[in-house]
């Protein structure tokens, strides 16, 4: 065995490590990001789900998601945030605002008209 296999090896690792990182690490939660104004926006693409299907805000500022529903299957046409009372129709291929502010802690779900699609609203 010569000087260089250990470094190919190291080397052959890392790369590894780098390629499982890139393709299993993205990220799983989605933070709002604070606006001007104070409320903390979130951009939501529905096609067959919600992406980012979590999102994190914090307790006790307006926020506000603006969903663009990419599609115009029927599943996705109303979004359902029960814990504000929020029945929201989203027309396809244009962005829809809903706002609420979130004041308790917990994580909260949010999903299509009919259950289907999910996703969840992580209040810090
Ligand atoms: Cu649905």
């Amino acid at each position: 065995m010569d000087a260089v296999a250990p470094i190919v090896t190291v080397a052959g690792i890392a790369l590894i490590a780098a390629v499982n990182l890139y393709f299993f690490a993205r990220p799983r939660a989605v933070a709002a990001a604070a606006e001007t104004g104070g409320a903390q926006e979130v951009r939501v693409r529905v096609r067959g789900g919600y992406d980012p299907a979590t999102i994190e805000v914090e307790a006790g500022r307006p926020v506000r998601l603006l969903f663009l529903r990419e599609e115009t299957a029927g599943c996705s046409d109303t979004v359902l945030l029960p814990e504000w009372g929020i029945a929201q129709q989203l027309p396809a291929h244009v962005e829809t605002a809903v706002t609420f502010t979130p004041a308790r802690p917990g994580t909260y779900e949010f999903t299509c008209g009919m259950h289907m699609l999910r996703g969840s609203i992580v209040v810090k």
